[in-house]
């Protein structure tokens, strides 16, 4: 006789008669039943702490992402296009780098109204970048494009 069929042979018994031999048996399986369930619930309550402190820590982690890519790409960046420095105002700290990029198919120029800093002629996806390490408002221009004004405030 198999294993399952014994099993469903006490079952029946049990059902049946319920004698109390039969009845002590399932008393004992009861216990075990209870005893597996215990188990089951702490290792569940196991998981669920695992679980919630994994959550609570991607969570973080993808807060933190978000703030840093939020705060980084374009906040030291400058982009000429269409004949214009996008922002045409840019606000930064004392130490900041400023970078250029032309992203048009013609040469511009970044060159300080007053003579702080200046570039060569940027070639289309050519870069330039200064560091700024003093406060104020620096105007600058394109020496070939007289309309493209922009500036970039330092605090
Ligand atoms: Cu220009």
């Amino acid at each position: 006789m198999k294993l399952n069929e014994l099993y469903c042979f006490v079952i029946k018994v049990i059902r049946i008669k319920k004698s109390t031999y039969f009845t002590n048996i399932n008393s004992y399986s009861n216990k075990y039943t209870i005893l597996k369930t215990r188990a089951m619930k702490t290792s569940n309550r196991k998981i669920k702490k695992i679980s919630f402190f994994a959550l609570t820590l991607a969570s973080l982690f993808f807060l933190f992402a978000a703030c840093s890519k939020a705060n980084d790409p374009a906040s030291n960046q400058v982009t000429i296009q269409n004949n214009a420095f996008s922002p045409a105002t840019l606000t930064v700290k004392v130490g900041t780098t400023v970078i250029w990029t032309n992203k048009d198919g013609t040469p511009h120029t970044v060159t300080s109204d007053t003579g702080v800093f200046s570039s060569v002629n940027l070639n289309p996806n050519q870069t330039f970048s200064f560091m700024f390490m003093n406060k104020g408002t620096f105007n600058y221009h394109c020496t070939i494009h007289s309309n493209m004004t922009a500036k970039i405030v330092v605090n």
